[in-house]
């Protein structure tokens, strides 16, 4: 795999964080949480890597620094850029029309030209950090220009890139007043990786339509080269959450959480707070369910984590004020002193206490409108080591695609979710644990380690 001597990683954010200092001490880094880091970690540990990205500072130009085996290589983004390229381009205009435009994509020409500078920015780092003839691999949605800069700067380069989030069907796509500029980035790369088929398939036909490539599926040719854009589905390191599960760490949790809930049945919610995630959703079926009796705060309770998320974006604000408000609704008409039908967390959880919701949830309500994999699904799979519970799972999420043994749901359809909680919630023991069972199969088979290495494969690693 390291023939080519280092691997450089481009993404957004660095794979590291500040942590401030108690008592006047110096300030450290520490890894961030996050599948991608935990995917990447082994591959990039055995041989030398680099890391490109925004160390979470504006104006942050300190020099390249190691962490944990890594040179981490910050890109300084001042606070003016971020508005243009990150909460504009990125988080309002990319973010929504990736997702089904469920909030309306807005179009600026200045955050178009932050956006491009930003990303030429990143491709120069690349371009300077890169071995002769190295492999560089580019993430998410944030960097879509980053391949073709940087093929205009290093030709020699192996590129790879990853979309971690949807890619739309051709009438939302073909909206971007810089559809091709975005198409053209992309093909920049010799590796391009998405979530699902049905992704991939919208990115060759849009390339047919607005640039007439030819292809053969998922082999592109472009100027003399040919372009891999096919699916990679993402997933998670499933024997870490399988072995975390049967810790006493958690099992302590579990105990703990279990003692204030009482005996009462759980279902369980863990997102960022998303509009894309369908909080309100799952609420507005759950409150049916309290309405007609079928669940009753004494013998149900909804635990929903919901982990603040870029909270400077408007659309993020009034989200919050509606889910806390309809939340506050429903506790309100429904709850009983002692017994409070949702258990709103409106914070991150440790990992402990996360894989302990895990393990005490008898039912996992997965609902967004429209997400790339879903994370929280597989992670919920892989932590029932004993084949219990139920995952109530959107279609409209990528991990549908594969753990066909969820429960599946329209998120559009209230009653639809409504029921399969209602189903889930009454589901014989032999039958949840046929299905849980094969779920643990998939995902323990298709590991995020078994993601990475595929992906690397394909680039020629
Ligand atoms: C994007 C795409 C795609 C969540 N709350 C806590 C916590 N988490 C962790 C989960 C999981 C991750 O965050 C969330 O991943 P998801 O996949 O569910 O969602 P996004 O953040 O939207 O991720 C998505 C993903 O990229 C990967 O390609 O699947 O479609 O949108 O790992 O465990 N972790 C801890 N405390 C929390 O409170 N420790």
């Amino acid at each position: 795999m390291s023939e080519r001597g280092d691997i450089l990683i481009v993404s957004n954010r660095l794979p590291v964080h500040r942590v401030r200092a108690e008592n006047g001490g110096a300030d450290r880094w520490e890894t961030s949480p996050g599948g991608l880091v935990s995917a990447l970690k082994p591959i990039l540990q055995t041989v030398g890597s680099t890391w490109i990205g925004w160390t979470g500072v504006d104006d942050d130009d300190r020099a390249p620094f190691e962490h944990d085996g890594i040179r981490n290589h910050p890109v300084a983004i001042s606070g003016e850029e971020m508005r243009g390229y990150y909460e504009g381009f990125s988080n309002r205009t990319i973010w929504p029309l990736y997702h089904d435009a469920i909030r309306p994509a807005e179009y600026h020409r200045s955050w178009w030209r932050i956006y491009t500078a930003v990303n030429q920015r990143f491709a120069q780092a690349a371009a300077e950090c890169a071995k002769p003839g190295g492999l560089v691999w580019v993430h998410d949605y944030q960097l879509q220009l980053v391949p073709e800069m940087l093929r205009a700067l290093r030709p020699d380069l192996r590129i790879g890139f990853f979309l971690h989030i949807p890619f739309p069907p051709q009438e939302l796509f073909a909206q971007l007043p810089w559809r091709r500029h975005l198409l053209r980035g992309l093909l920049g790369a010799d590796v391009i990786g998405f979530q699902t088929r049905v992704a991939s398939e919208n990115f060759v036909q849009l390339c047919r339509r607005f640039l007439n490539i030819r292809d053969r599926g998922t082999e592109l040719q472009i100027e003399g080269r040919s372009v891999i854009a096919r699916a990679f589905p993402i997933s998670i390191d499933f024997g870490h959450f399988d072995a975390m599960a049967g810790t006493e760490a958690v099992a302590e949790q579990a105990r703990m959480v279990r003692a204030r809930l009482g005996d009462r049945r759980m279902i369980l919610g863990v997102d960022r707070l998303d509009y894309t995630k369908g909080i309100d959703i799952r609420m507005r079926a759950f409150q049916d369910l309290l309405h007609t009796g079928e669940c009753r705060p004494d013998d149900t309770v909804f635990v929903q984590v919901a982990v603040p998320s870029r909270e400077k974006v408007e659309e993020y604000q009034e989200l919050r004020s509606n889910i806390e408000e309809m939340i506050g609704r429903i506790n309100g008409k429904y709850g009983q002193v002692g017994r409070t039908p949702i258990q709103y967390l409106h914070r991150g959880v440790s990992q402990d206490e996360l894989v302990a919701l895990y393990l005490l949830a008898d039912v996992m309500a997965v609902t967004p409108a429209r997400d790339g994999m879903n994370l929280v699904a597989k992670e919920y799979v892989a932590c029932r080591r004993d084949d219990t519970g139920v995952l109530v799972l959107s279609e409209f999420t990528g991990a549908a695609h594969e753990l066909t043994d969820a429960l599946l749901v329209n998120p559009h359809d209230v009653d639809d979710v409504a029921g399969a909680i209602k189903i889930a919630l009454q589901m014989k023991p032999d039958e949840a644990a046929r299905r849980m069972h094969s779920l643990r199969e998939v995902v323990r088979q298709n590991d995020v380690h078994r993601w990475a290495r595929s992906f690397y494969e394909e680039l020629g690693a």
